[in-house]
């Protein structure tokens, strides 16, 4: 027989997401006459944008001549020409095209990036953050070699990010050698590190010998111009760190997959050896390129009428996340003492439920008001207390769903 790879054993049970929908699916077949409402997955829910469709349909229509037919990029990386923009239009030049590999999504770049460390490398990770950094380590066998505990994997540094520190970690606790996973505007708390705290980062990763994999998937929601849009703002980052990228909730591509990360030239392995030619290595050996009808659409995206139409679209999720947060201010929360966390510069309201559990406030919300949020516990340790509201969804969906929180007894 074969047996399982160990790390797999090492895993969390299940992964959050899939356990939401299943508690979702078990409440509705119990309760057919549920109308439930999500502010649960951060999924998308407005249409492409006109210019998209019109862009991707062009290139559809020219893939079905000979001589607009296109197959395999020459390399995984991308198309050249997307690239470029990506170069041009997210980082102002200061990231070469060559360091920007374009791909099916932050998640899989996230899945993916583990495997050019190994199993030995130390990992920090935010707590809480995106299961998928813990997952993905937990995976590749590094720091799983202790199965789950209720604090967490006892091999992976987890670095509070709690109100009382700004939801930005001390460092002080991450070991020398290690990668750190930082994801501003944070999922699921929405707080965005300050320049000051992303120099403070790129100081202490370059002191301690750690890269810095920085997952910028909503950073299209940042509204405050202090805030750094990437961490290339920072100067010698580049030395320092991997930033992931999508085009998933800015453009509305959750089902059309497409991000990119950058890997920059000058980030070198203990050896000396650069990690984007191990990159280029990896992603030419277990990637084949995003679909190029996506990458098309992502080529629109970034013009000037696409980028136009995006800022409408984020603005829309934007005010919903305004309106949810007003509900949660309502008389009912304040009796029953929670905080509300919203930073107007990212898609999700973070509430803390003082004396509550996560899991018992998610039962609470679907039983009364029928609407599906996120535990903050599925985040990790310090997410225990907290519900995530997701801003994904239509306006009258979300009005409705505002109007029965407003009805929920605590
Ligand atoms: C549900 C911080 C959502 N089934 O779409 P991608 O792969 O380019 O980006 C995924 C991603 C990357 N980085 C961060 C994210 O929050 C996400 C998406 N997260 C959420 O509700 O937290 C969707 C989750 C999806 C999943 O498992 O990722």
């Amino acid at each position: 027989m074969i047996k399982r790879n160990a790390n797999y054993t090492n895993l969390a049970k299940g992964y959050l997401f899939p356990e939401i929908a299943k508690r979702r699916r078990e409440y509705q077949a119990a309760h057919p006459d549920a109308k439930i409402i999500s502010l649960g997955i951060g999924n998308t829910t407005e249409p492409l944008t006109p210019h998209i469709v019109e862009e991707m349909k062009n290139f559809i229509t020219a893939m079905g001549t000979v001589e607009g037919y296109e197959g395999y990029q020459d390399d995984s990386a991308g198309m050249p020409k997307l690239r470029e923009r990506i170069a041009q239009v997210m980082y102002g030049g200061k990231i070469k095209a060559s360091e920007v590999y374009v791909s099916d999504g932050a998640k899989c770049d996230l899945g993916r990036i583990q495997t050019m460390f190994g199993s030995g490398v130390n990992v920090a990770v935010q707590d809480p953050s995106y299961p998928v950094y813990v997952d993905g380590t937990v995976m590749a066998g590094a720091g799983g070699k202790e199965p789950v505990t209720e604090t967490g994997f006892k091999d992976i540094t987890y670095m509070p990010c709690l109100p009382e520190n700004g939801f930005f970690p001390d460092l002080s606790v991450v070991k020398k050698n290690s990668l750190i996973y930082i994801c501003s505007p944070n999922n699921p708390t929405g707080a965005c590190a300050t320049r000051k705290n992303l120099e403070d980062l790129v100081a202490f990763a370059k002191a301690n010998d750690c890269f810095v994999l920085y997952d910028g998937a909503y950073s299209a929601f940042i509204r405050d111009a202090s805030i750094p849009k990437t961490i290339y703002e920072i100067p010698g980052a580049d030395e320092v760190a991997i930033e992931m990228q999508s085009f998933s909730k800015p453009a509305g591509f959750t089902g059309v997959r497409l991000g990119w990360c950058v890997v920059p030239e000058k980030l070198k392995f203990e050896d000396g050896s650069a990690v984007h030619t191990a990159w280029e290595r990896e992603i030419n050996t277990q990637f084949n390129g995003a679909s190029n009808i996506a990458q098309a659409g992502g080529y629109a995206a970034l013009d000037e009428i696409g980028l136009k139409e995006m800022e409408e679209t984020i603005n829309y999720y934007l005010e919903n996340g305004r309106l949810i947060k007003e509900a949660l201010e309502g008389e009912n929360f304040k009796a029953a003492n929670v905080e509300i966390y919203f930073t107007g510069n990212a898609p999700y309201v973070w509430a803390k439920f003082n004396g509550k559990k996560s899991w018992d406030v998610f039962d609470a919300i679907l039983d009364q008001c029928h609407v599906v949020c996120t535990p903050g516990a599925g985040f990790g340790p310090s997410g225990e207390s907290f519900i995530r509201f997701s801003s994904f969804g239509h306006r009258e969906n979300v009005i409705e769903a505002c109007n029965r929180l407003k009805t929920l007894k605590l």
